[in-house]
């Protein structure tokens, strides 16, 4: 190996030999790549030493196929993961570069839609901590999830377009091309089966080396981008026709044009299913390349090779390996069947129906005529060995993808122990009778490099003073700091970070959005994606009767608070968009009330993507995880606040179950409903006007919203949530709310004794570690993937 110069002479190399400029005349965005070149050559060293020793120890390899990585920022995991940051700003600041502007220069790459997205890339960066050879796969999107303004405190979406700025991460692959048919005919003779297809394109690999702690080894995220097979008609061309000429390479290129952030459209379904094949094909195809270059024999495959397949998006992948095994190599189908369960795995996201994916059977067999055949085989063979079971993955027209993916898995996992109960309990009961070992539970967990180290230095500094640096990649070490819990010394220090952090939102908020708030406030953060099952409705609703109560008694004590709000909707999910209206002009009308100024403000951050998050989850004082109970699968940004020390307002729901056991019930401000009342509860007749007779403030929140106090020029404005909440309000907002009334005084109160919620806080930090996502990742590797880690083999 090659040895480099100091970081200092490679980014004055860089910006010299790369992008031919001086330092006297470099932009910030010449800065920036220079300095991602420089700490990228030093993470490609560690890459390829990591592909040397795969291949010579001959190890199994992971594979992780989604159609989201929410990688977010490189620059700053690369900096932090070699430890480079002091010299980083160091060489910067010789310059009279600012450190953070470079590092914000860099586009936030939004690959995915929220928590799945960026659970891929929390997992990509345990697997390289780990040493577990792995690949992430996916589709490399020109515009990822569109960006977010508000016009009228209404959603506008803009495209998004991380790739027009210049990147320094991926390595184009020219030579790794695959072809990726659709449609056709089918043609069978006797045993033989081919698939003829009538459209093909093609699928270029773009490599992002992703790099673990301490530089001890890299992982691969390969994505794909659709490209036409003949780019360029000339013949066209000549006869004038410019545009048609250029036509072949336009459509293959739409197949990896936008992420998909909901799939409401016709035309938006047959895209996406293109993407969903598209994704998996070259996926396979690369694998079995990969495979037969080292081992050959396929029966050897469910040794070397584990396929994770992130929610049902990829899971074609089952018949599509039965298919080339069957089809194509000729191993005897039952063979190929056996083969193909051993390899792949698959992980459920959700249990809420209408994001259970299923194809209508004329648009899967019309793109997909070979694997449809195969799919039915695959299903009269599941019945027939299994004669007690009732439901086909074929019903009602259309291919369930659940329940394919389960019987194409030799493992199915839940990502929390609650969402993995459930699942046994509703929509997998059956295959779980027929199947009692195949659903296990690993919970998910979030990078502890990127969400402590990096995003809160402060923090991470005082926990490396008090108890080394172990924790970082030991995060169970954080228990250690248990007796500091103790110190009121330390506590203040502890607070003090708190502080520092939030005056520095606050003054990002002030430069950035004009929002004027005292930092001694309390910070209470809602950040996600915009659900009715999530409730932001529920959080404005108790902020409206918050500002009622206020202006009735001014002087009763009250605990200042800022109500933060961030998060996206899905372009056609009118009613989000209508609750991220109704919170902004409720945020203009409280904001601009003097009497409760001193005590309630209300905010909503355009925009919410992985870079705000890592800006307000260390200034966040109360997370709202306020969910109705049995719907959120996990959530991982409760994970998040809990390790930076803010407490969680919540209810039973996915891993805040196992938040509040870690954390202890004392730090956690738990109220509503269980799962299994909330069931329960769906079939009181009237359950809502029930909820909303017995509680006035609940009453006059409701009333002012329908009748227009917050949007008097238009008053009919919010008549379809009021209804919905007055009506069937399926998600138990109204039959919640006392009780999140309740305990948001009970945050009032333990906020007001500062030195009490500094050890809430703290405590909350120091039983945090076991949300780490390397414990996530050495759980699927033992008892999943049944993979080795290759750091000191
Ligand atoms: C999320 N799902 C769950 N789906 O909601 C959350 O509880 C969990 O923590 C997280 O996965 C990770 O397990 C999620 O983010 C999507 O974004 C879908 C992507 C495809 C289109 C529909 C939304």
């Amino acid at each position: 190996m090659t040895k480099l110069p100091s970081l200092r002479e490679s980014i004055l190399q860089h910006l010299r030999y790369s992008f031919g400029k001086d330092p006297e005349h470099a932009i910030l965005e010449d800065w920036r790549m220079a300095v991602s070149y420089a700490v990228r050559d030093r993470i490609t060293d560690a890459w390829i030493n990591a592909t040397h020793r795969t291949y010579d120890t001959g190890a199994k390899r992971v594979y992780y196929l989604s159609m989201e990585f929410l990688i977010g920022r490189l620059l700053e995991d690369g900096i932090v993961n070699l430890e480079l940051v002091d010299e980083a700003r160091a060489v910067l600041a010789e310059f009279g570069k600012d450190y953070q502007a470079v590092l914000a220069d860099e586009p936030d790459a939004a690959l995915g839609n929220g928590g799945l997205g960026r659970l891929a890339a929390c997992f990509l960066e345990s697997l390289s901590t780990l040493g577990c050879p792995a690949h992430g796969y996916g589709i490399r999107y020109e515009h990822g999830l569109f960006r977010q303004s508000f016009v009228d405190g209404r959603q506008v979406e803009m495209p998004e377009h991380w790739l027009e700025q210049r990147h320094a991460w991926e390595f184009e692959r020219p030579e790794v091309r695959y072809r990726v048919g659709f449609g056709g005919h089918v043609d069978t003779r006797g045993e033989t089966v081919r698939w003829y297809p009538a459209e093909e394109v093609e699928a270029e690999a773009f490599d992002t080396p992703v790099v673990g702690w301490k530089g001890r080894w890299a992982n691969t995220l390969r994505l794909w981008s659709g490209r036409a097979i003949h780019p360029f008609d000339l013949d066209r061309f000549n006869h004038g026709d410019y545009a048609g000429a250029a036509q072949p390479e336009a459509l293959a290129r739409t197949i990896s044009r936008v992420l998909y952030p909901d799939d409401t459209t016709e035309q938006g379904k047959e895209l996406r299913l293109k993407q969903e094949y598209f994704l998996t094909c070259a996926a396979l195809r690369d694998i079995l390349r990969r495979f037969n270059n080292q081992f050959g024999d396929l029966r050897k495959l469910p040794a070397k090779v584990a396929i994770q397949l992130n929610d049902t998006h990829p899971a074609i992948a089952g018949p599509e390996l039965v298919r080339v095994l069957h089809d194509e190599r000729g191993l005897p189908f039952d063979d190929a069947l056996e083969i193909a369960q051993g390899c792949l795995s698959y992980t459920n996201h959700t249990l809420l129906p209408e994001a259970l994916e299923a194809w209508d059977e004329s648009l899967f067999g019309r793109l997909l005529p070979r694997h449809i055949q195969l799919i039915d085989r695959i299903d009269a063979t599941h019945a027939a060995r299994n004669p007690s079971r009732q439901q086909s993955m074929r019903a009602d027209h259309q291919v369930k993808m659940g329940q394919l993916s389960f019987v194409m898995a030799h493992k199915v996992n839940g990502v929390s122990a609650l969402h993995t109960d459930l699942m046994k309990s509703t929509v997998f009961s059956e295959l779980h009778r027929l199947h009692p070992d195949r659903i296990v539970n690993q919970t998910n967990g979030v990078t502890p490099r990127r969400w402590l180290l990096g995003c809160n230095p402060r923090l991470a500094s005082l926990i490396t003073e008090s108890i080394g640096e172990a924790w970082v990649d030991d995060l169970d070490q954080l228990t250690r700091l248990e007796p500091n819990v103790q110190d009121a010394a330390w506590l203040d220090r502890y607070a003090q970070v708190k502080r520092d952090n939030k005056v520095d939102l606050a003054n990002w908020m002030a430069r950035h959005h004009g929002v004027h708030v005292d930092p001694d406030m309390l910070f209470d953060v809602q950040i996600k994606r915009l659900h009715e099952y999530k409730r932001q409705h529920l959080n404005i609703l108790e902020t409206i009767a918050l500002w009622s109560e206020i202006r009735d008694n001014p002087e009763a004590g009250w605990t200042p608070r800022l109500k933060l709000f961030a998060g996206k909707a899905a372009p056609g999910y009118f009613f989000a968009k209508d609750i991220i209206r109704l919170i902004n002009d409720a945020a203009a009308v409280i904001n601009a009330d003097p009497v409760t100024a001193p005590y309630l403000k209300v905010a909503f951050l355009p925009n919410y993507n992985v870079s705000l998050a890592e800006r307000l989850v260390p200034a966040a004082d109360l997370s709202e995880q306020i969910s109705t109970a049995g719907k959120e699968a996990s959530g991982t940004g409760n994970m998040k606040f809990a390790l930076n020390g803010a407490p969680t307002v919540g209810t039973l729901d996915g891993a805040n179950v196992e938040i509040r056991e870690h954390v202890g019930a004392e730090n956690f401000f738990l109220f509503g409903m269980t799962a299994e009342e909330v069931m329960e509860r769906r079939h009181v007749d009237g359950h809502a006007w029930r909820a909303i007779e017995a509680d006035p403030r609940l009453r006059r929140a409701l009333d002012l919203i329908r009748d227009g106090r917050f949007s008097p020029q238009d008053p009919g404005r919010y008549h379809g949530i009021t209804g919905n909440l007055e009506g069937p309000d399926y998600f138990l907002v109204c039959s919640d709310f006392t009780d999140y009334w309740r305990a948001q005084r009970e945050v009032d109160a333990a906020f007001a004794d500062r030195s009490r919620w500094s050890r809430m806080a703290a405590w909350n930090t120091a039983r945090s570690g076991w949300f780490s996502s390397d414990r996530t990742i050495r759980g699927y590797m033992a008892d999943i993937w049944n993979a080795q880690s290759l750091i000191g083999a």
